[in-house]
């Protein structure tokens, strides 16, 4: 039987990496770092989202709800906002790894209180891009488990 997906889902100016305040969120491109969360991935099939809009992340969270196996997520702005998307990920049911590139403790105090984190079995703040790759080798670790 096929297995079913990582979703790696991301939000709002995260299509901007690599220009976006390099000086926080590093150089590497979005485009980049998909293509290391497919290599982190190996043979366990991953679905790459990434959208400015709150109701299309949502959608997302819906289609991994039916399909998914576990969820990466980087709400980026909206994690600090969003109850729909904390809503949606209540209904997931397998592993959901939050993630942020930057240390969003250390940062200004608007960026401190994550709704999404109620939702998540585990985060990662702080590792910077690479924090992807291997939020994405403890969903597998969590899978085989
Ligand atoms: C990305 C964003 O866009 C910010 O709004 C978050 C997060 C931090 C990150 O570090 O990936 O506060």
């Amino acid at each position: 039987m096929a297995q079913k997906p990582i979703y790696v889902i991301n939000g709002p100016n995260l299509n901007r990496l690599g220009k976006r305040e390099p000086e926080i969120y590093g150089t590497t491109t979005l485009v980049q770092v998909e293509a290391m969360c497919r290599k982190a991935a190996g043979k366990r099939p991953l679905r790459f989202h990434q959208s400015n809009i709150e109701g299309e992340i949502v959608n997302f969270i819906h289609q991994a709800i039916d399909k998914g196996a576990g969820i990466v997520i980087n709400p980026a702005g909206y994690s600090f906002t969003s109850v729909p998307i904390l809503d949606a990920l209540k209904m997931f049911p397998g592993p959901i790894i939050e993630l942020h590139i930057s240390n969003i403790h250390r940062r200004e105090a608007i960026y401190h209180n994550s709704l999404v984190s109620k939702a998540a079995t585990a985060v990662i703040a702080g590792l910077g891009p690479r924090g992807y790759a291997l939020a994405v080798r403890a969903l597998l670790e969590m899978l085989e488990s």
